[in-house]
Parts: C-alpha cells; structure tokens; sequence
C-alpha cells in the first residue's frame, strides 16, 4: 500500500523557524540556496516583492525541484522555468534537459540562470534522441538529426556558464538518493532521462518527495478534443514504458499534470505585452525566446503554457482538482485512466486557468532577478 496521495493542498509546506534578518537580500538568498526564504525580510525591498512575499511575515521551507525539461522547443518550457526562478516557494536543486539536441538546449537553461544571478544551480545534460514531431496526432520521426531550433540561437556561442559533466540521468539517480523523500522530480518533456535514471536504478523514484509530471491526456486532448496521445509520452515511447513499468510496480508517488488541465491554458495578447514589455533580465530572457519561437512555429501566436500549469501545480494546488486512480501508458502511447485502482496516482484534471494565469504573470512580473 502506498503512502495516501497528493490532493490539492494536502501536502501544504511546512512552517520552520521565524527569523528576522533585515540584511537578508531575498534574491541573493535564493541565489545561495539556503532552504529558508524570510519574509519579513522582504518588507524592506521594493514594494512590489513585499506585495507578493510579504502578506504573513512566516518564514516558509522551500521546496526543492529537480526540472527535466527540453527547453528550446516549443516554448512553454520557457515560461515554466522564469516561473520557477521567479518563485522563492522554490528551490531548483538542478535542471536537467532532454530530448533531440540536448546539448544546444543546455545554454538556454543556463543563459537564463546567469540573466537572473542563479549561477549556482547546476544544468545537465540527457543523451541525444531523434526529434519526434506531433502530426495528425501521430508520431513522425521527422528527422534523424533534429534540426537547429530557432530558440537556440539565443544562447549560440554563450560560454559564461557550462553544463556539469555528470550525465542528466547520474545526476537525478545521485541527487533524490543524497535526500530521500526530500526533492520533488519535476518532468515537462519526454521522459528519456526519468527512463536511463530508472535503467541505471529501478527504484530511483522511490527517493523523490514526489514525482510531476506535464504528461498524458485524460478525458480531453490538443484543442478540446477527444484524448489523444501527448507529446511528452509519445516522443520517447521505450522511455514512457520504463516511466510506466515503475508507476505500475508502485515505485513513483506521481501527480500527472496532463492536456485536460493545460493546452486550454494560453497567454493572450494583453498578457504578453505586460509582461513581455517588463524589461528585467527574467523577462527579457523569455520575450526574446517567444520572439524566436514565433518566427519559427509561424502559424502560432498565443503560447499554450503546458510546462508552466505544472510549475502551477507546485505553487498552487488551491487551483487544481485532482482524481486519483491507476494511470496506464498503452502500446499506442495513450494513458488511460482508471478511478479508485491501484496503484493509484493523483492526476489534475481541473484547473482555475483566470487565476493561475493572473498569479504567473503577477509572478513574473514582480520580480527582479538580475546578475
Ligand atoms: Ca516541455
């Protein structure tokens, strides 16, 4: 039997010790990664950080992420990062990226940690893969070598930061092992380096706090329709049965954060020119990779925010409504669901999307990360 599972707002971070440090610049306690964020220590920044972190004067733990993304894609992984970073709820322990070009993704991650002083979280890289393409609700895989994403070139030739050696895969094994039941795994892409973590160590989920994932269609698929096969299953399908294998043997606490709660979720014009229009490093960082993703996806304006409803998830469960029951991947890379079985996940499949899109962009918004 397996521990009870996630609802929203049941698994609430808990209060720590209450200091007072009025020397405490948040930001640049965030950068050093200490696990308590003060409040109160904010209500001597600018106004607009007291307005957001400032309303209970408690000192919060942090909670620690590991983020498996494939930023540089599509561009929602963009927009899940910065609201990461932005965010001092959280604590990025390391990012990891995965999928195709894994090794021009990892300048973005790290581009935009150096924009916004977060030099110290480590980036590392998974093993490239053929770049697989959704057509007609198909896989394709396109092309043998993935092509040169337009995002990329945002950070072509950036050398102030490298990725770390270790292998993305090492690094989630190593990590959730050195905390265990500490660090949630937070996935938004293709699950290939979850997939080579579990082949090096079966039980490699046991040691995450939790695992969630942008991952799967429910009741409802791209654009309302009917359940389809999502991206981030299909793209590496023999890395989704590995992923499946250790759900179904119960080896991962996992909250799926799939289409019904996301691909509905978009930022319309208004909200990009608010925030897009900011000019902090943060939001420079990503006004320039929606400007390049724009140029490259031409028949797409309005980002769907699948990665950042995820991100979402993290800081605010208030807004989700959960099911849970056994989720399975089949051989065509759907995911069923099952209500009440065992083993039993927790999956999203309502979200107040008014609410979480005001909260991301006040978000973003309202910080000032900067080197
Ligand atoms: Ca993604």
């Amino acid at each position: 039997m397996k521990p009870p599972r996630l609802s929203g707002g049941s698994r609430r971070r808990g209060r720590v010790d209450f200091r007072v440090d009025s020397r405490v610049d948040f930001w640049k306690a965030n950068a050093s990664g200490k696990a308590v964020w003060v409040v109160a220590a904010l209500l001597g920044l600018s106004g607009a950080s007291a307005g957001v972190f400032g309303q209970t004067g408690d000192a919060v733990e942090r909670e620690k992420v590991l983020f498996d993304c494939d930023i540089g894609s599509d561009i929602d992984d963009a927009y899940a990062m910065a609201l990461l970073l932005a965010s001092p709820e959280i604590e990025l322990v390391g990012i990891t990226v995965g999928h195709a070009r894994t090794g021009d993704r990892a300048p973005l991650a790290l581009r935009m940690l150096r924009e916004t002083g977060l030099d110290h979280i480590p980036v590392h890289v998974g093993r490239q893969t053929p770049l697989v393409t959704l057509r007609d609700g198909k896989p394709h895989d396109q092309f043998a070598e993935a092509p040169y994403n337009r995002q990329f070139h945002w950070a072509r030739g950036f050398d102030e930061l490298e990725p770390r050696e270790q292998p993305a895969a090492e690094f989630i094994v190593g990590t959730l092992a050195a905390r265990p039941g500490e660090i949630t795994l937070l996935t938004v892409g293709p699950v290939t380096n979850v997939g080579d973590a579990l082949e090096l160590d079966p039980d490699v989920l046991r040691n995450a706090k939790r695992v969630v994932s942008m991952y799967g269609s429910i009741r409802s698929g791209y654009n309302g329709g009917e359940a389809q096969r999502e991206w981030n299953v299909l793209a590496d399908a023999a890395s989704s049965k590995i992923f499946d294998g250790a759900v179904q043997a119960g080896g991962a606490d996992v909250v799926y954060i799939p289409l019904d709660v996301t691909d509905h979720v978009r930022l319309d014009a208004d909200r990009r020119l608010h925030l897009h229009m900011r000019g902090t490093p943060l939001t420079d960082a990503v006004t320039s990779l929606y400007s390049l993703w724009r140029n490259e996806e031409r028949d797409q304006t309005t980002p769907r925010l699948f990665d950042a409803v995820a991100v979402g998830y993290l800081l605010w469960p208030d807004l989700f409504g959960l099911e849970h029951g056994r989720v399975t991947v089949d051989e065509q890379s759907m995911t069923l669901f099952e209500p009440g079985a065992e083993p039993s996940s927790a999956v999203a499949l309502e979200i107040d999307d008014a609410k979480f899109i005001q909260r991301m962009v006040d978000r973003l918004l309202e910080q000032n990360l900067s080197r």
